[in-house]
């Protein structure tokens, strides 16, 4: 029989969650990240960098043949991206909730898009689509070392689990 503690470690979660150029040099990096913390996430893994074109391209390869691939590759190059590992239960689907929509114009007001951008070419952060994107992008963008796991004192208040 698994524990109660075993059973909600098994239920863990992790996706990949970046702010993009746009969404750092407007300032915007404090305000992401609060949104997941409250949420009751747990942020496992950190860094600023600014990916090489061709990394850009391994992280956006399956939309290739897309008219805006090259812009869209060229603006994740540009500049600082901070990619993060946000761990908890069922994150990858409401980590795309709290992000919204891809086009910002029908992002709900609310979602992370909706209420701080416009238009789709900009809208400040990436998080990933499915379980199986998520560890295809948190293993290209970090180390298995890089990945923190610690128990977090709030968890048993978030999810009632002594
Ligand atoms: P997602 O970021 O919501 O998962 P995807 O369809 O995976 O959306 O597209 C990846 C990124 O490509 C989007 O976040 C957006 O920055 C860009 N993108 C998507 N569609 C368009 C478009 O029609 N024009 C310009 N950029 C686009
Ligand atoms: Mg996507």
């Amino acid at each position: 029989m698994l524990q109660q503690q075993e059973v909600h470690a098994a239920e863990m979660e992790r996706t990949f969650i970046a702010i993009k150029p746009d969404g750092v040099q407007r300032g915007l990096i404090a305000e992401i990240i609060s949104r997941f913390e409250r949420k009751g996430f747990k942020l496992v893994a950190i860094k600023l960098i600014k990916p090489s074109k061709e990394f850009a391209q391994k992280h956006y390869h399956d939309l290739k043949e897309r008219p805006f691939f090259n812009g869209l590759c060229d603006f994740l190059s540009s500049g600082p991206v901070l990619a993060m590992v946000w761990e908890g239960e069922g994150v990858v689907t409401y980590g795309r909730k709290l992000i919204g929509a891809t086009d910002p114009q029908k992002s709900e007001p609310g979602t992370i898009r909706g209420d701080l951008a416009v238009v789709v070419g900009r809208n400040i952060i990436h998080g990933s689509d499915g379980p199986e994107t998520a560890k295809d992008e948190v293993n290209l963008w970090f180390k298995p070392e890089e990945l923190v796991s610690y128990t977090s004192n709030a968890e048993k208040w978030i999810y009632g689990v002594n």
